[in-house]
């Protein structure tokens, strides 16, 4: 039995790394490796290294912190992210990483020798706000995206991805993909509203939805806003409005878990008097079910030609991400469900509508998750919390679950 696992600590250095990036009026912004990102990696190395833990950095810039076992070899991997949106909050993969932090201290504190080793892992770029695709580190990790690729991937801001690597000091040298799991798991906030309106204590997380990503550039010309009949307009702004009131129709169309964003939308010259240019969208459609997501993935490409040929402008797609359902490991499931269920929790299955870390290392060992509620189902939102006592029994179900797996 894993000793008392320390909440206090958790709910500071919660607090503590959220005070980096930290926005005016609360919340937090640590875009993928911008300079807070990287004031945030140090200060978890920190920690890392306080707890005289094997940290090293492999080459995207992940991070691996292991408690070595009595036999060498595969390890169980704690890990999740530490990036953030523009408007993130404490939790949403903070909570992953720290918990691990704290799994770890747990066994120092009761001297306890485990057969395997123990690693955190902190993933680069798994928001996939800045650098796409999201999941980015997990996926070089492993082998599912080529590094020299990665490195060479463009921000929203343009800077190259390797460059700013360099510049906060975490272009690791580390092998890539040598440090490896014989199991992962991912404690993370649900980030939506099903616990809290279930009154659930714990989510066990049964795989991810479809993800597909799409950037859509509309190329018409500008001209005066006055003096242009509309017949004679080529409208970039007016085609992205209608293709982004177009992405909700689909949605809704398709009904059910159907889930379709316009996140980012951007003129040129984006000016009151002036007819849009250029107008570059990003649509994100999401569903459980991937012949679903291929039939609306098929309706965006419908209604993007459409528009441009009534508009007449130029239209352009590119993937920026796509990635099909995932189902986590049934045996690794059931027992998530299993530790849940013997510490006495409320608890139920479910999908994640959220990407996760875990989605890629299911690619390579068992992997599953654990959600604990997020209030007001809010997250990639500064109001993002998570109540102490939620915090406390994720934590508790991971570190038993650790514990078993790493075999004492
Ligand atoms: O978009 C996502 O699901 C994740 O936060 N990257
Ligand atoms: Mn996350
Ligand atoms: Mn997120
Ligand atoms: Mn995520």
């Amino acid at each position: 039995m894993i000793p008392p696992v320390d909440i206090a600590r958790l709910s500071a250095r919660l607090a503590a790394l959220g005070r980096v990036g930290a926005l005016d009026g609360g919340g937090v912004s640590r875009l993928a490796l911008t300079a807070a990102d990287g004031a945030g990696r140090a200060l978890v190395v920190e920690w890392m290294r306080a707890a005289e833990l094997e940290v090293v950095v492999d080459p995207i810039g992940n991070i691996f912190a292991t408690r070595p076992g009595i036999e060498p070899g595969p390890s169980v991997m704690i890990g999740s992210h530490i990036d953030t949106v523009a408007t993130g909050g404490l939790y949403d993969g903070n909570l992953g990483v720290l918990a691990g932090l704290e799994v770890l201290a747990a066994l120092d504190d009761g001297a306890i020798a485990t057969r395997r080793p123990v690693t955190v892992a902190v993933f680069t770029n798994e928001e996939g706000a800045r650098f796409q695709p999201d999941m980015l580190g997990s996926l070089v990790h492993v082998g599912g995206l080529d590094l020299a690729a990665a490195l060479e991937v463009r921000s929203i801001d343009g800077t190259r991805l390797g460059d700013d690597l360099e510049r906060i000091g975490f272009a690791g040298t580390a092998p890539l993909g040598g440090v490896t799991a014989a199991a992962y798991l991912e404690l993370h906030i649900e980030q939506g509203p099903v616990l809290e309106a279930e009154g659930v204590e714990i989510g066990v997380v049964e795989g991810v939805q479809g993800i597909s990503w799409t950037e859509v550039t509309l190329g018409g010309r500008s001209s005066h806003a006055g003096c242009t009949p509309m017949r004679l307009r080529h409208d970039a702004g007016l085609a992205a409005a209608r293709i982004a009131a177009g992405v909700g129709e689909i949605a809704r169309a398709i009904g059910g878990d159907m889930v379709g964003t316009v996140g980012s939308l951007r003129l040129k010259p984006d000016l009151v008097n002036v007819i849009a240019q250029t107008a570059v969208m990003t649509v994100d459609l999401r569903h459980p079910d991937e012949a679903t997501l291929v039939e609306a993935e098929g309706r965006l490409a419908g209604l993007v030609a459409r528009v441009a040929a009534e508009e007449r402008v130029d239209a352009a797609t590119r993937s920026l991400a796509r990635f099909a359902p995932v189902a986590f490991d049934p045996a690794l499931v059931a027992r998530v469900e299993a530790t849940a269920a013997r510490l006495g929790h409320s608890h139920r299955r479910m999908p994640s509508g959220a990407g996760h870390d875990a989605q890629m290392l299911a690619r390579v060992c068992p992997a599953a998750m654990i959600f604990v509620p997020s209030v007001d189902g809010l997250s990639h939102n500064v109001r993002e919390h998570t109540d102490p006592a939620d915090l406390a029994r994720g934590l508790g179900v991971l570190a038993t679950l650790a514990l078993e797996l790493a075999g004492p």
